[in-house]
C-alpha cells in the first residue's frame, strides 16, 4: 500500500509504465480515468438485438468528458517541460479539461472557441477555471490552423490531440476496456471529430495486443518504447460515426462548412484524419453518418430508458451501433462497446429545447399535486 492507502489517483499512476512520463514528474491529475462501463439492457432488447452491449462512461471524467485522459498526460509533460502557459482551439471540451488542468498545475491556458457554437456547460468551466477565453469569429478548424502558428511561435503549449501525449493518455480506455471485460471487444463503437481519440483506441488496443514497438505497428514503426508482451492476440473492429453535416470521413476529404446540433464534432478537417483512416482500415471497420435527428433521438432514448444522460456527440455511438446491428453489419452474438464521450449536463440547452412542454404548471396544492401523479399513472 502507498502513502495514499491505495486509493485511486488517477491514470498515469495505474499505467504509469505504458506511459511517456518521467519517474520524476510532478502528476497533474484531478483523479480522471477508472470509469463505469455500464451494460445496456433496455435499448437492446427494445431493438430486439442479440449483443452484448456496453457503454464506456467518459462523461464522468472529472471534467466530464474524455479529454481528462489526454490533458493529465499532456500537461504534465508540459509541466516537466517548464511550460508556463497551455493553448487549444476547441469546439468546448478540449477547452474545459485544458482549464482545469492548468488551473490544478498552477499555470495560464488559452483557449480559442467558435463563435456561438459552444454548449453552455462547457463555456462555463473554461471561464470558471480562470482560461482567457478567445472566441473567434471563425468555426474550430480555423481556430485549430491559428493555434498551430502561435504554438510555433509563442511560449505556449499545444495541447490538442496533434501534441502527441494527449493521444497517450487517452489509449488508456482501451486497456480500461479490455481489463474491465476480460477481453477484446468484437466492436468498438464511438463519435469521430478531429479523430485523435480513435487514433488513440487504436492504439490502446493495438498495444495490448502486442503490436506496438513492432515494424508492423502502423503507428510508430518499431520506433515507440512500449514494446509489451501481448495481453491478448485480438483487436476490435473499430467503427467511427461522424453526424451528416460534419462528415469529411465519410466524403475522404475536408468539408469546409461543417454544420451538425452536435456541436462538439462539428469538424471539416480533423487533424488526425490519415490515423484515424489507417485505424478503420487496419481494423476492418468502416465510418458511416448518422442525421442530427437519429443523434438526438438516440441521446433522450439513453436518457429515458436506460438513465444515461450524454451529450448528442457522444450519443452517435450508440445510434450508429444500433443501426449497424439492426442491419447486420455487426453480427449477432457480438460483443460491442460505445464510447459515450461527454456528460449530458455538458449542454443543457439542446436537451431543455428537446424536452419543451414537459414542465407541468401547477397551483400550489395538493389536490394539483395529486391530480397530476393519477394523470400519470392511470
Ligand atoms: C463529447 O473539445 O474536438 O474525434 O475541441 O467533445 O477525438 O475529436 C471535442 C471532440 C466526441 C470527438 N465527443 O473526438 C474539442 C473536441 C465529444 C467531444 C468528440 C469530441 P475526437
Amino acid at each position: 500500500m502507498n502513502a495514499d492507502g491505495g486509493r485511486y489517483t488517477g491514470l498515469i499512476e495505474r499505467y504509469r509504465a505504458r506511459l511517456p512520463i518521467a519517474a520524476d514528474a510532478r502528476v497533474i491529475s484531478l483523479g480522471e480515468g477508472d470509469t463505469p462501463l455500464l451494460r445496456l439492457t433496455h435499448l437492446v432488447r427494445d431493438a430486439g438485438a442479440d449483443v452484448e452491449l456496453y457503454v464506456k462512461l467518459e462523461g464522468l471524467n472529472p471534467t466530464g468528458s474524455f479529454k481528462d485522459r489526454g490533458m493529465t498526460v499532456a500537461v504534465t509533460q508540459a509541466v516537466a517541460e517548464d511550460s508556463r502557459a497551455i493553448i487549444c482551439a476547441s469546439t468546448g471540451n478540449t477547452s474545459a479539461a485544458a482549464a482545469a488542468y492548468a488551473a490544478r498545475a498552477g499555470i495560464r491556458s488559452f483557449v480559442l472557441i467558435p463563435h456561438g457554437k459552444i454548449a453552455l456547460g462547457k463555456l462555463a468551466q473554461a471561464m470558471m477555471h480562470g482560461a482567457t477565453v478567445l472566441q473567434i469569429r471563425g468555426n474550430f478548424d480555423a481556430g485549430m490552423q491559428l493555434v498551430k502558428e502561435v504554438a510555433a511561435n509563442a511560449p505556449v503549449t499545444l495541447v490538442n490531440s496533434v501534441n502527441p501525449y494527449r493521444i497517450q493518455g487517452q489509449k488508456t480506455a482501451a486497456f480500461e476496456i479490455v481489463d474491465a471485460l476480460g477481453r477484446v471487444p468484437d466492436y468498438h463503437c464511438l463519435p469521430v471529430g478531429n479523430a485523435g481519440n480513435i487514433t488513440a483506441y487504436w492504439i490502446g488496443y493495438s498495444e495490448y495486443a502486442g503490436c506496438a514497438g513492432t515494424a508492423a505497428c502502423r503507428f510508430c514503426a518499431g520506433t515507440c518504447p512500449y514494446a509489451w508482451p501481448p495481453v491478448t492476440d485480438r483487436r476490435p473492429v473499430m467503427c467511427g460515426y461522424q453526424a451528416a453535416g460534419a462528415a469529411p470521413f465519410l466524403r475522404g476529404e475536408p468539408v469546409e462548412h461543417p454544420e451538425t446540433v452536435a456541436t462538439a464534432i462539428r469538424i471539416g478537417n480533423p487533424q488526425s484524419f490519415s490515423q484515424a483512416q489507417a485505424a478503420s482500415q487496419e481494423s476492418g471497420g468502416w465510418f458511416a453518418a448518422l442525421s442530427d435527428d437519429d443523434i438526438l433521438d438516440m441521446q433522450q432514448r439513453l436518457a429515458e430508458r436506460e438513465g444515461v444522460f450524454c451529450e448528442p456527440a457522444s450519443a452517435i455511438a450508440v445510434a450508429g451501433a444500433l443501426r449497424d446491428i439492426g442491419s447486420g453489419r455487426i453480427p449477432a452474438g457480438s460483443v460491442v462497446v460505445c464510447t459515450l464521450t461527454g456528460h449530458g449536463l455538458k449542454d443543457p440547452d439542446i436537451a431543455i429545447q428537446r424536452c419543451a412542454g414537459r414542465v407541468l404548471e401547477i397551483e400550489s396544492r395538493r389536490e394539483a399535486v395529486e391530480r397530476a401523479i393519477l394523470d400519470r399513472l392511470r
